[in-house]
């Protein structure tokens, strides 16, 4: 759904006072304690955002990829991990359901998704799958009404919480790439599988990540998304395609926090008698940030708009993740250098954002996985 220009701005705006009133104030203790607090996950039912990309017809939103990338750049404006507790349902945990799953499937799970009842969760890498995605060894054996799952999974976001896993398996162990991996829909309760430890993070605490293994972990036929074998590989790469504009608004997002932060900070800390604002050499770090967050900002709504239209948007999604992840890595840079040693102790939370925003250039693709997805494009298309 497209919402009308009034409703889409009176949903930010409170968004908008959620994060400002509600999430902020809470950076320090999610970042210290490394969860977020059981009271934050069901007002953020409530206002609705499990179910933000769930179609309407399913009990969701139905949001755009304009709308949710707006929605996306609201929720950078404080630590990313609270986007994260809802952030699976919105991409990766639901969308090769909502793109690629039959309607039976879709009717089964999504209406629980979009309250937030059922937290799902994106299994395609492992320990020996990561960039290389199209080499998944987990395998899927077809028995009678059955596919009999085996194998790990690794670094699998919010696996601790959900209820549903989409699980990407081999299911054609003839053939090596892409063509024999089929995706399905596992109950996270079915018997076989165990969950790792959770992972200690060099930032993002309050987001949960561990390994999940399978071990003869049975999943009825009829989980097979979409119902089609060895299709599994192009709806991972349509989920991601859509995660990577997310990542993008979000690293956008937090630039513009950092931005903020960073002039209040110069226009009140005073070095040789003046703010240090009124320095050309912080007004230079300032400027480059700014400029660089406009152009993520022109890159982002364009290619979200495009994708809107019905155009294949994966080369640009991959130039605006590259884009926007590499160029808010530089603005939390700036921003420890313009804080000093402000910005290096824990007391006002730049150092936190240095760490958090570090993940964006690895997870859903490696800047330079996306670098090959443009260039790749380029040597073939021109
Ligand atoms: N949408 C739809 N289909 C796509 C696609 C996309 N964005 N990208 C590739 N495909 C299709 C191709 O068209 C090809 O189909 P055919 O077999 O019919 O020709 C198939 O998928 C295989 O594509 P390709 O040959 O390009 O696969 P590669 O093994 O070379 O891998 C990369 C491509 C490297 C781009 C892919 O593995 C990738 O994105 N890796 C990073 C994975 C990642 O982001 N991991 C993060 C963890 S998940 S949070």
């Amino acid at each position: 759904m497209a919402l009308d220009k009034e409703t889409l701005k009176q949903f930010l705006d409170t968004l908008e006072r959620f994060v400002e009133q509600r999430l902020r104030p809470l950076e320090s203790q999610v970042g210290s304690e490394d969860r977020i607090p059981d009271d934050v996950f069901e007002e953020m039912k409530t206002l609705g955002l499990f179910g933000l990309t769930i179609p309407e017809q399913y009990g969701g939103l139905g949001l755009n990829m304009s709308e949710e990338v707006a929605v996306a750049r609201v929720f950078g404006h404080t630590s990313p991990a609270f986007r994260s507790a809802f952030g699976t349902n919105v991409g990766i945990g639901s969308q090769s359901l909502v793109i690629d799953g039959t309607q039976a499937q879709k009717k089964h799970y999504l209406p629980r998704m979009a309250t937030g009842e059922i937290i799902g969760s994106f299994c395609l890498t492992e320990p020996d799958a990561g960039s290389d995605a199209a080499s998944v060894r987990m395998t899927a054996k077809k028995d009678a009404d059955s596919y009999v799952l085996n194998g790990t999974k690794r670094f699998i976001t919010n696996a601790p919480k959900a209820q549903l896993f989409s699980v990407f398996a081999r299911t054609n162990t003839a053939v090596k790439g892409a063509r024999g991996v089929s995706a399905f829909l596992v109950d996270a309760a079915s018997d076989g599988i165990e969950l790792g430890p959770a992972y200690k993070k060099m930032g993002q605490q309050g987001t949960y990540v561990c390994d999940v293994f399978f071990a003869d972990v049975r999943v009825p036929a009829e989980n097979l998304i979409g119902g089609k074998e060895n299709v599994g590989f192009k709806t991972a790469m349509k989920v991601l395609d859509k995660g990577r504009l997310h990542i993008s608004a979000l690293s956008l997002g937090i630039a513009e926090r950092l931005i903020k932060d960073c002039l209040n900070y110069a226009r009140e800390r005073k070095q040789f008698g003046q703010p240090i604002a009124e320095f050309q050499l912080i007004q230079a770090m300032l400027a480059d940030s700014k400029t660089e967050a406009y152009a993520a900002e022109c890159m982002i709504a364009d290619t979200a708009r495009r994708r809107d239209e019905g155009e294949d948007v994966a080369v640009l999604a991959a130039s605006c993740k590259l884009f926007a992840t590499e160029m808010v890595g530089r603005v939390a840079d700036r921003a420890v250098q313009i804080f000093g040693g402000a910005g290096y102790v824990e007391d006002y939370g730049i150092e936190r954002f240095y760490r958090d925003v570090r993940l964006f250039r690895i997870y859903e693709g490696t800047s330079q996985i996306q670098q090959t997805v443009i260039a790749r494009d380029m040597i073939k298309n021109g």
